[in-house]
């Protein structure tokens, strides 16, 4: 499987993507404030690729629950300046995380080849028509209400089936919308309108998603449900309960994840793979043998 992203070709592998997360805002849950400037920003983009980041996941507002919007002038001035100079690395790869088809256009036009959407092509009208004339890649991402009103009291019969059908839709309207399927990557949107416990059945139930046939992201780094399920109140202390989620996510069919400790994700997916590829081995010598 691959996902065409512009020009680029990325191949989904055994090996799962690493995307680091680069957020310009003043506000986010983890590294806001810590890389609004430009200088700031490029060194940590540029670290993430020494460590191995496949992708950096460059965003200018907040999702985090209760956020306020920004308007398009102002976050296109929070990222387009880190895009640019970004783009010129050899080796980057950028996405822009960006609900405002406005912003999405000049990132691609800055550098960016993918569009990280979290309403998945819902909250901009012109976002599908953006999506299909640059021919970037595209993270469809699911989430319940807007994050003003995500997390007020949210409810679910089965979660992993009720997000994968809507991802479902989500995949045939980008269709719909001339996008190609091969552009197209599928997310659950990890804290977006979800429970501690819907997470949790949601990162068990990822194959539910992966069996849309295409790649399944999952972003769960530092999120607020390792810290109801760790009882760690820091953000920045929750690495090793966002590593255990990430080797979980693998295990469950992720092939794609959004984090912000690239080196100490590598190292853990690399573990992981190795684990399910044996794993996966095993079951199929079994299948075999019964048959
Ligand atoms: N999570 C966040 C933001 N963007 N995009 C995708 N596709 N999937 C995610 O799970 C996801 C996302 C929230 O995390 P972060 O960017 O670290 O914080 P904030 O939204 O506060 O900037």
């Amino acid at each position: 499987m691959h996902w065409q992203c512009r020009q680029d070709r990325l191949i989904i592998g055994a090996q799962p993507l690493i995307m680091g997360i680069l957020n310009a805002t003043p506000d986010s849950f983890s590294d806001g404030g810590s890389y609004l400037s430009l200088d700031a920003a490029l060194a940590r983009g540029r670290e993430m690729l020494a460590q191995g980041a496949d992708i950096i996941d460059i965003g200018g507002e907040s999702t985090r629950p209760g956020a306020e919007p920004v308007d398009a002038r102002t976050e296109m001035g929070r990222v387009l300046p880190v895009i640019e100079a970004l783009a010129t690395v050899p080796g980057a790869r950028i996405s822009i995380d960006t609900a405002k088809a406005e912003v999405a256009r000049e990132a691609v036009r800055a550098g960016a080849c993918i569009i990280n959407d979290v309403t998945a092509l819902e909250g901009d009208p012109q976002m599908a028509a953006v999506v299909r004339e640059t021919g970037a890649g595209v993270v469809l991402m699911h989430m319940r209400g807007t994050p003003r009103t995500m997390q007020d009291n949210p409810q679910y019969g089965d979660v992993a089936g009720e997000v994968a059908d809507w991802l479902a839709t989500r995949l045939v309207a980008a269709g719909v919308s001339g996008i190609a399927t091969e552009a197209v990557v599928l997310d659950p949107g990890i804290g977006f309108g979800k429970t501690a416990a819907h997470n949790i059945a949601l990162i068990a139930g990822l194959d539910r998603i992966a069996r849309l046939g295409r790649p399944v992201l999952a972003g769960m780094s530092r999120k607020r449900f390792i810290g109801v399920l760790s009882g760690v109140e820091d953000a920045d202390d929750r690495l090793a309960g966002s590593l255990a989620a990430l080797t979980a996510a693998i295990l469950h069919g992720a092939s794609i994840l959004r984090v912000h400790d690239v080196a100490e994700s590598v190292q853990a997916a690399r573990v992981a793979v190795a684990v399910r590829e044996v794993f996966r081995e095993h079951t199929e010598q079994q299948a075999e043998a019964a048959a």
